[in-house]
């Protein structure tokens, strides 16, 4: 692979298995994020993935707060991974005009990394554009004479920025439930060189409101309902991976109550909300262009 990939600081070689995963941390004991917080598994698997020489900046939000209490130290003046991390808040938000300027500057070695709790967790779990339709937020309480405030869909992140920066090399969606092609996810991103973009759904139990132990399991019903596609466009061709390759394939998607009610946050769901929620996503499989990315449609002429 190490031919195709000119622009690239370092080429990182896909871990071929968890076995072979490096035994090294770089994301060490002592961060302050909550019990159970998937965020806080995909910066270490994010670093874990990038190796040593690597910098790593972030927008303020739960990962930034959390995370760097103790920065110090040198590096060697040698190529280094720059990776940049944001929340949905952050990323899908307020920095989008920034994440679109960097995608269309091919001269920039870096990665962005969208890591989603779907919501501005660290100011007290707010609303954000990727906060899923209808969930409790302290900005979307649910009430006695309105049941849902929150009626917006989720925004279609990664395949906005996919379709609209052509000459982005890489985009990819992950899951941390899926550790080890999480991270080969990352490798890639580092290697193809050029700016490119990950976008990371990451269960949060606080703002979910779930018991910590459920993250890992929610992260894989995420995917297994089909709400959460994974896939990577790489080089102008979208290929969907993992689980979500076997539903395009035909596999059978769970259904979203499975996923929705597993959280605190859509308790107040009533029959008639789970059906629009259920209704929206079967959309996004069976008409979108390109299923769980691109959601436009062809014309069809009627004569
Ligand atoms: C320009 C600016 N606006 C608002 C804030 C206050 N603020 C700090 S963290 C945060 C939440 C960010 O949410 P997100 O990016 O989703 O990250 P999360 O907290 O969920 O990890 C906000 C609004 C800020 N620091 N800077
Ligand atoms: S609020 Fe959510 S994202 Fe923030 S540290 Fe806690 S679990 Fe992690």
């Amino acid at each position: 692979m190490a031919e195709t990939f000119a622009n690239a600081t370092q080429i990182l070689e896909p871990f071929k298995g968890v076995k072979k995963v490096t035994i090294e941390e770089y994301f060490t004991s002592g961060h302050r994020t909550c019990q159970g917080c998937e965020s806080a598994l995909v910066m270490k698997l994010m670093v874990k993935a990038a190796g040593p020489r690597t910098i790593v900046l972030g927008s303020t939000g739960c990962m930034y707060v959390a995370n760097t209490t103790m920065t110090k130290g040198k590096m060697k003046a040698e190529p280094i991974n720059v990776i940049a991390f944001c929340g949905d808040g952050g990323g899908a938000d307020m920095g989008l005009g920034a994440i679109s300027a960097t995608l269309t500057h091919k001269e920039y070695n870096s990665l962005i990394l969208l890591y989603d709790n779907e919501s501005y967790a660290n100011t007290d779990i707010q609303l954000s554009g990727s906060t899923p339709y209808g969930a409790n937020t302290t900005f979307s309480p649910p009430g006695s004479v309105k049941r849902l405030i929150h009626t917006r869909w989720k925004k279609n992140t990664a395949g906005m920025l996919a379709a609209g920066h052509t000459e982005c090399r890489y985009v990819a969606t992950v899951c941390a439930s899926y550790a080890v092609e999480m991270m080969n996810k990352v490798r890639k991103a580092l290697s193809i060189g050029g700016p490119t973009f990950i976008h990371s759904l990451d269960p949060c139990p606080k703002g979910w409101d779930y018991d910590p132990m459920l993250s890992h399991e929610l992260g894989e019903l995420a995917i297994e309902t089909g709400i959460f596609p994974l896939y990577e466009v790489e080089d102008g061709i979208v290929r969907h991976y993992g689980k979500t390759k076997a539903i395009v394939e035909g596999r059978a998607r769970k259904p979203v109550r499975e996923y929705l009610l597993k959280q605190g946050r859509f308790a107040h769901f009533t029959e008639e909300d789970l059906g629009y929620f259920q209704k929206k996503v079967d959309e996004m499989w069976e008409k979108w262009e390109i299923p769980g990315v691109i959601p436009f449609r062809r014309e069809v002429s009627v004569k």
